[in-house]
């Protein structure tokens, strides 16, 4: 018999169907979201075509590079979501402050954050990058949202996501019940569910992280993976090492199959630790992910979900992954 083959749509609405005080705002907006999803995969899809690529020569608010998909996914992202009327603000990796909605657009109840191009370093090498995105409800009054309605504990989450734009475009997304994957066939334009109610393996046999930092890391992260890599057949070690350097890419692999993605925080000097992912656009989304697919996410001390964010680029350390491996990891630092 044929398998029934569901669109991206159809499963939104169905999930909302189930709420009977929905009242479909936030269906719309994640269609608007899929949107600019879609075109910026076709963009990805041609960049080597239509001479995108190379450094646009800026520099963005975290003094990195920008490249020219950076700026369009940014761009795209803002144009679709800025009239829509569901949202009361944006804040974005790429732009220092909040976001406001433009004057004369409608507002609506909901906060976006996201990381328009995550990984796009590796875009030259024609390596996956990708989308993160993450949704709150607007908590202060007044119809402009504010700094105070993204600054927001992580298990406020409404809903979050990502987009792999890979040797096929996925979208990953949970609104709190069980996370969805849909992939995008380019021939009708849909994506299509693919991977339903996706659950990490409780422990995986692959370990990612850029272990050329292994020198500023904490002793608990050396021991650690020093530990991975020891053989020992009862506890399937050694570990396999995979590492993409893009997080949307390097987390998805590690849903899938199951293991640990780790980016410890630079210890060089110890009184001030450097963590490198940005807890709003990267950490909190993926780790809402983890959790809602049974996996953990972690800074070594604390649940990611748990952080109350200070500023809107405020970096944190990311453990995230299979439950077992993530309490490894934990254990480790505790020793
Ligand atoms: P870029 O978007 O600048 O490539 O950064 C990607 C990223 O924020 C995250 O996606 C990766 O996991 C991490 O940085 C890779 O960092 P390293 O290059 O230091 O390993």
């Amino acid at each position: 018999m044929a398998k029934k083959v569901v669109t991206i749509q159809r499963h939104i609405m169905e999930q909302q169907a189930r709420h009977s005080a929905a009242t479909g705002e936030f269906t719309r907006l994640l269609w608007d979201l899929v949107l600019a999803f879609k075109m910026i995969s076709r963009e990805v899809n041609r960049a080597g075509l239509v001479n995108v690529l190379g450094l646009a020569g800026k520099e963005n608010v975290q003094g990195e590079q920008v490249t020219k998909l950076d700026e369009f996914a940014q761009r795209r992202i803002f144009e679709q979501m800025d009239h829509g009327g569901h949202l009361c603000c944006m804040a974005s990796e790429e732009a220092e402050d909040v976001i406001p909605i433009p004057e004369g657009m409608p507002r609506g109840k909901y906060v976006l954050m996201f990381d328009p191009l995550d990984g796009s370093s590796n875009i030259d090498a024609n390596a996956s990058v990708g989308t993160i995105f993450s949704i709150h409800r607007k908590k202060t009054p007044g119809i402009d949202g504010t700094a105070e309605d993204c600054l927001r504990l992580g298990t406020e989450q409404v809903a979050a996501g990502y987009v792999v734009y890979g040797s096929s475009t996925m979208f990953v997304y949970s609104a709190g019940n069980g996370v969805h994957g849909f992939t995008l066939d380019p021939s009708i334009g849909e994506f299509l569910l693919s991977h339903g109610d996706i659950r990490i393996p409780k422990r995986g046999k692959i370990y990612s992280v850029n272990e050329g930092n292994e020198s500023s890391w904490d002793e608990g992260t050396r021991a650690y993976v020093r530990h991975l890599k020891e053989k020992d057949k009862a506890t399937n070690r050694p570990y396999s090492l995979r590492y993409i350097g893009a997080l949307v890419a390097d987390f998805h692999r590690t849903l899938l199959y199951g293991g640990i993605f780790l980016y410890p925080p630079d210890m060089s000097d110890p009184a001030k630790p450097k963590p490198k992912l940005r807890l709003l656009y990267e950490a909190a989304p993926i780790a809402f992910i983890a959790e809602h697919a049974g996996g953990a996410a972690t800074t070594g001390r604390q649940r990611i979900l748990e952080i109350e964010p200070k500023s809107l680029h405020e970096r944190v350390s990311v453990i995230v992954g299979s439950p077992d491996d993530v309490a490894d990891y934990v254990s480790f630092l505790g020793a």
